[in-house]
């Protein structure tokens, strides 16, 4: 792997089985693409998870599951740096440092904790789902990360995370890279299904809002089909006035690597039923095989468990020197950390 290549980080939760259409097209369809082009680290957020209760043998399970999967999109181990998150612990290290340097009120402006917190009422809310985007900012910066892919809901985690490295070398010299978010436009923001005003979601949509990567192909078609559309009959890409139908386009054209404009032009004249009959063929096709590769990865628990051995020895190789750094610079004695 050329080292003069661009950083690239990102991760993902091992929240539920499958990842559901929108992580794949706002985020770990880039993380593919990337790793031809930079020296990306990638990782599954358990510890992430734990912010919201789980059962210790499902969070195993997923954080496998979580793995078989981005093996199953197209990382390469042999490309890119793949790793558990709770295997590197300098990623809690850090994360204390930058809690330090964060105020309360800046933390209190974080829009996903304001969104889960209320969902589930401030008795519920673990302080842990509070410092969250903190960890965050710890996972990104201990490996000097130029650029993090992700969808539009994750900016301002990003931004949090430019804002402390910016205020950490300032205070106590270069020391981080201050990393940009990669968002692509067309795919930042994937809807539900059945109410295309919010996000496609693990935790907040309904069963019939998500089109879950690993779910039985028919299962997937009748939710694409029976999607909500808008009034009108017209096939036109337009976010505003036809957010259903828009949303139904982008991944139309996503998944087949095509304009939205040509797929409004193919479907010019035909019915929303006609649209939505094909889609449901592409992303079945797509599926299939990626349901195959997964199963795969996941009937061979020892080679995937040793390939995140591997990976957690490549990435901690990284993230001790850039901690070892930062406690210097705030004054920590050294020792033994
Ligand atoms: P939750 O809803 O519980 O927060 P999630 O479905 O957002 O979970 P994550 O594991 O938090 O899943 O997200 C993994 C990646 O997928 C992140 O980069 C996130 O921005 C991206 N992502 C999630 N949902 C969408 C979506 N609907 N459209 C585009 N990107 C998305
Ligand atoms: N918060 C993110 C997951 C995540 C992440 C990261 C993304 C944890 N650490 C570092 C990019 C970089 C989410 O909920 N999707």
């Amino acid at each position: 792997m050329a080292n003069d290549r661009p950083r690239v980080l990102s991760g993902i939760q091992p929240t539920s089985g499958s990842f559901h259409i929108g992580n794949y097209l706002g985020a770990v369809r880039q993380w593919v693409a990337m790793q031809e082009t930079h020296d990306a680290f990638y990782m599954v957020v358990d510890l992430h998870a734990l912010t919201l209760p789980q059962d210790p043998a499902q969070l195993r399970g997923n954080t496998r599951l979580a793995a078989a999967q981005l093996l199953a999109t197209g990382l390469d181990p042999e490309r890119c740096t793949l790793f558990v998150q709770s295997h590197v612990p300098e990623h809690t290290q850090l994360s204390w440092l930058m809690e330090c340097l964060t105020g309360f009120g800046e933390a209190s402006r974080m829009t996903q904790f304001k969104d889960k917190s209320s969902r589930q009422g401030a008795d519920r809310t673990s302080v842990g789902l509070f410092t969250y985007p903190i960890l965050q900012v710890a996972d990104i910066l201990l490996y000097q990360a130029n650029r993090v892919p992700v969808g539009e809901d994750q900016r301002q985690h990003v931004e949090l995370t430019r804002n402390l490295a910016e205020r950490f070398n300032s205070r106590y010299g270069r020391t981080f890279t201050v990393p940009e978010p990669h968002i692509l436009r067309e795919t930042a923001k994937i809807f539900d299904l059945q109410d295309p005003a919010i996000k496609m979601s693990k935790s907040a949509s309904s069963p019939k809002g998500i089109i879950d990567l690993l779910d039985d192909p028919k299962a997937s078609a009748k939710k694409i089909k029976s999607a909500v559309t808008d009034t009108g009959t017209e096939i036109r890409f337009d976010p505003e006035n036809k957010p259903g139908i828009s949303n139904l386009l982008t991944i139309y054209g996503t998944l087949t690597d095509s304009a939205v404009a040509d797929v409004e032009q193919k479907y010019e004249g035909k019915g929303y039923g006609a649209l939505k009959t094909d889609l449901a063929e592409i992303v079945s096709e797509w599926a299939a095989p990626f349901r195959t590769r997964t199963q795969e990865y996941l009937d061979d628990p020892e080679t995937l468990d040793s390939l995140l051995a591997k990976g957690a020895e490549k990435a901690r190789a990284v993230a001790v020197e850039t901690l070892a750094q930062a406690y210097d610079k705030v004054g920590l004695l050294p020792g033994k950390h």
